[in-house]
């Protein structure tokens, strides 16, 4: 059966065309277009208009594609949301999480709730953008006094493909207004924080059906009308953990992409205080699960690098810089991705010579060493937070599993395996729109309907999706060492 996924990332957006059956998941992008945000008076913002009509375009491939389309799922980053007003029309443009506008915002939600309350109800990790936050930020402003309805990026877009209006829950629990533990809104922390509950909408679980196309959509895009948006995992983390292809209880993930997000899934939230302050998140995979993991800077740092370096043009191919990177002397410098100057756009080549400067060591200047000192940081970041989470649940970790794009870098696999310790299993590249797409399928009866569907998920990933291992080798003492040199570093606020 065919299903398309519109599977939105933070730097590009895909509509991609699934062909499920009992023994095979074949992918095909149809359509792969750029997610530019804007810069206004007002912040930097994503121009979500663009990203709704590139759907429509996605679909309309779709459509033509020859064997049609069973239904349609969208995923997305997560935190970020649009406001309606009584009339259904959506007030101003969504901002970016990465506007610096809620810089010193928690500090105000603090007066009112304290961090341990915080996180013993919602269990987030806590991030400057989390929507709690953004709200705070937000609340005093005409938009949101005339705000009636909050929609996530996902369910913004569900809303104008079928007019259907709801919050899906695994992005709802990274918003930090989610009780981790019964899985509804919380309402209690609501008032306190000046949100009207009926700002939030009824939440739906992954799987269900959202709605159909409205006529115009069903128009524009060539689909029948009785076409049916599944809410998948809508967080586009929770479809890639989703599709990664695990079995057993003792594996941890990375899904790797512009954030590296570390950590294992779990039955219950852990909601410690030590938790708390290594800042583990609790937010919700598919079939109550939790996922328990760190957001690390991930390939974020090495994108704006060469954002950078192309506008001055000094830009390489990535080919060209991984293999200089492999060339480049080992653990020459090292940074905390975690720390809160590599979070906004910029100039990040310029940040990481600051990082070096400021620990006094010899900051890189080769973009060979630059991107060798982003990817080994990255294998350490990876070390350290999965060894706390293993800490922190109480769960022994047998094998890694790294998914998203950052699979395909050979250099970040090795790096990771590595530090540590641990065999890495690289891919699928594609977990988030596998994830997508699995959730539609079993919704649709064609794949693993039975009580133990996400593992029947992940055994078609395992049978039909290119795989590779990396065993760790290399110099384990190296490693170590560098990690204790991190750890001295010690960045005064992580993220
Ligand atoms: C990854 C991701 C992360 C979330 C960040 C911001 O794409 O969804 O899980 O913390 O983006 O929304």
């Amino acid at each position: 059966m065919p299903f398309a996924a519109i599977d939105l990332g933070a730097t590009s957006g895909r509509v991609i065309l699934g062909r499920v059956g009992p023994d095979h998941l074949v992918l095909d992008e149809v359509h792969r277009f750029a997610n530019t945000p804007v810069r206004l008076p007002t912040g930097l913002h994503w121009d979500v208009l663009a990203l709704f009509r590139e759907s429509l375009d996605g679909l309309r491939l779709a459509a033509r594609a020859g064997d049609g389309v069973t239904s349609v799922g969208i995923d997305s980053w997560a935190v970020d949301y649009g406001l309606l007003d009584a009339d259904g029309a959506l007030l101003g443009i969504p901002h970016h999480y990465r506007d610096s506008r809620t810089e010193h915002v928690a500090d105000r939600v603090r007066d009112d709730i304290g961090p341990q309350e915080l996180y013993g109800v919602t269990g987030l990790q806590h991030l400057p953008f989390n929507t709690v936050f953004q709200l705070a930020a937000a609340r005093d402003g005409a938009q949101f006094a005339a705000a009636r309805t909050l929609l996530m990026i996902p369910d913004l877009l569900t809303h104008w493909l079928t007019g259907a209006i709801g919050a899906e829950e695994t992005n709802a629990s990274t918003t930090g207004l989610f009780d981790a533990r019964t899985a509804t809104w919380a309402e209690e922390l609501l008032g306190r924080l000046g949100i009207e509950r009926g700002l939030l909408p009824p939440l739906r679980r992954p799987g269900t059906h959202a709605g159909t196309l409205l006529p115009h959509v069903a128009a524009y895009t060539g689909l029948p009308a009785d076409t049916t948006v599944v809410t998948v995992a809508s967080h586009d983390t929770a479809s890639a953990v989703a599709a990664v292809p695990a079995t057993g209880p003792h594996f941890a993930y990375i899904s790797c992409g512009t954030w590296s997000l570390a950590g294992l899934e779990l039955d219950a939230p852990v909601l410690t205080e030590a938790s708390r302050l290594a800042n583990f998140t609790n937010e919700r995979g598919i079939d109550g699960t939790i996922r328990y993991l760190r957001n690390i800077m991930g390939m974020w740092l090495l994108e704006e690098c060469r954002r950078t370096w192309e506008q001055r043009g000094e830009g390489l191919p990535l080919r060209e810089l991984l293999a200089a990177a492999a060339a480049a002397e080992p653990f020459a410098a090292l940074i905390d991705p975690d720390d809160p100057v590599f979070l906004t756009p910029g100039d990040m080549p310029a940040r990481i010579r600051a990082f070096c400067h400021r620990t006094g060591q010899r900051p890189p200047e080769t973009h060979g060493a630059v991107v060798r000192c982003i990817l080994e940081s990255l294998a350490l970041a990876h070390r350290r937070t999965l060894r706390e989470a293993a800490e922190l649940a109480g769960r022994d970790i047998h094998r890694v599993h790294l998914v998203g794009g950052g699979s395909r870098n050979e250099l970040l696999c090795r790096f990771t395996a590595d530090a540590t310790g641990l065999p890495v299993v690289a891919g699928p590249t594609e977990a988030t729109a596998l994830g997508n797409i699995l959730v539609q399928a079993r919704a649709h009866g064609a794949v693993g309907d039975g009580p133990d569907g996400l593992a029947a998920m992940r055994a078609l990933v395992a049978a039909t999706q290119p795989l590779r291992t990396y065993e760790p080798a290399g110099d384990g003492r190296a490693w170590d060492a560098a990690a204790a040199r991190l750890a001295e570093f010690g960045t005064a606020r992580r993220l």
